[in-house]
């Protein structure tokens, strides 16, 4: 037995005497996918336009080198941080990652043969991919609105994008096998106090339901709503508020309503919302981003809030209701470990909310003992449940610990410092 194994043996004996078993958590948490989000890659650039600004009311801050400039080069910075992962993936694309072959499609125009190279790699990495249409770094989203703008051609002409878009996802659910979850998160808004704040959601709705009445089978696609409080440059109002959104989804059974972490006000949390949500309507998407004193999109640490999101969804046996995504983007710091960082605290929180004691918790609060509920709370955030992730990681066949980052700095100095 190396250390791992003999650590897990006390800690497995420590869970199973409070009824848990640990071997189980560390299989189902190999079993949950996490969409990795490939905009940490490139700084949410794209290849559609790569010099082009990025717009929509959200930013990257840093110029750390080794950007991926190309598929090639993405695709290999995503690889190499999937091989320091534990457990299932998925791949999250932006409609501006299209592979057009060179050739300039516009947006609107993409079809699902701008996707087949991306299909063809998930395929051979046996992982499902995600989708989002792109709201956003666009000539004809410069007004600040897309569908709730007031000028029909421009609505029209995102409305085809959503359309588009949803052909594209259904596409890639049906050659991955894994059904594709669809975001659609628009930045439209004002930055100043709006006259009629009704006009533009009565347009945003019409526009989503002129999307949505498209079929696509529910096998290959599901689509979801993004909702947001407020970009950079559009402080005042955001059409695709949350109670719109939550509205929308609750009269839309089968669309998903998606909390991202940063888009509420600073104390609001969103582990306090899934339940809410998870009262009407069947799945949600999650947004797992950290946000600091805004929505700043830092990589996910391993926070409170990012633990108790995952014990609210292990609370409600939701799992399989939950489909989780990591939204950040980092470009101060090396991007690969930005991934690696972010999707293993996701993991890790998940594994740690599976390792707690939670249908004891439940009992001790119906009778009302609110003492042992605190104290046991308290007690089980140090239980070894560290010695469970390792041995999780060891199971998985990736570095436990730090132990990836020899490989990822042997990656900066062999790859990304020659970009
Ligand atoms: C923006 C939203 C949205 C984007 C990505 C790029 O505030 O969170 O999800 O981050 O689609
Ligand atoms: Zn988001």
């Amino acid at each position: 037995m190396n250390r791992t194994e003999k650590a897990y043996e006390i800690a497995k004996e420590i869970f199973a005497e409070k009824g848990i078993d640990a071997d189980k958590a560390i299989d189902v948490v190999l079993k949950t996918p996490v969409s990795i989000h490939c905009w940490q890659g490139d700084d949410v650039r794209g290849f559609e336009n790569a010099d082009g600004e990025l717009t929509g009311g959200i930013a990257t801050t840093g110029n750390y080198p080794g950007r991926a400039r190309n598929i090639k080069e993405l695709r290999a910075d995503l690889e190499k941080a999937m091989s320091l992962i534990p457990g299932a993936h998925k791949v999250n694309l932006h409609s501006f990652y299209a592979d057009t072959d060179g050739k300039k499609v516009d947006r609107a125009d993409l079809e699902p043969k701008h996707f087949d190279s991306w299909i063809d790699w998930a395929n051979g990495l046996g992982i499902g991919l995600d989708y989002n249409p792109s709201f956003f770094s666009h000539p004809k989203s410069a007004s600040g609105f897309t569908l709730s703008s007031a000028d029909d051609a421009v609505r029209e002409y995102w409305i085809r994008h959503g359309i588009g878009s949803r052909k594209i996802a259904a596409h890639m659910g049906e050659k991955t096998g894994k059904r594709c979850v669809t975001n659609f998160w628009m930045p439209d808004g004002y930055k100043d106090t709006p006259a009629d704040r009704l006009g533009p959601r009565l347009r945003m709705k019409e526009s989503l339901d002129k999307i949505f009445a498209f079929p696509v089978k529910k096998e290959y696609n599901v689509d979801a709503v993004e909702s947001k409080l407020f970009g950079i440059g559009a402080e005042s109002y955001t059409t695709g508020s949350n109670e719109f959104f939550a509205a929308y989804v609750a009269s839309h059974p089968g669309i998903l309503l998606t909390l991202d972490v940063g888009h509420f006000h600073p104390t609001e949390v969103i582990s306090d919302k899934i339940s809410s949500i998870l009262a009407f309507t069947d799945e949600i998407l999650l947004h797992v981003s950290r946000p600091v004193r805004w929505d700043s999109d830092h990589v996910v640490t391993l926070d409170d809030e990012l633990r108790n999101i995952m014990n609210e969804i292990v609370s409600m046996d939701a799992l399989s209701r939950v489909n989780i995504a990591l939204d950040y983007f980092d470009a101060s710091i090396n991007r690969v470990a930005a991934w690696v960082i972010g999707d293993r605290n996701a993991k890790k929180a998940l594994l740690f909310a599976l390792l707690r004691p939670t249908a004891k918790l439940k009992e001790l609060e119906l009778a009302g003992d609110y003492t042992s509920r605190l104290a046991l709370m308290e007690e089980y955030k140090s239980y070894p449940s560290a010695a469970v992730w390792d041995m999780l990681c060891e199971k998985a066949g990736v570095p436990e610990r730090e132990g990836w980052l020899d490989a990822v700095k042997a990656y900066e100095r062999d790859e990304l410092s020659k970009r």
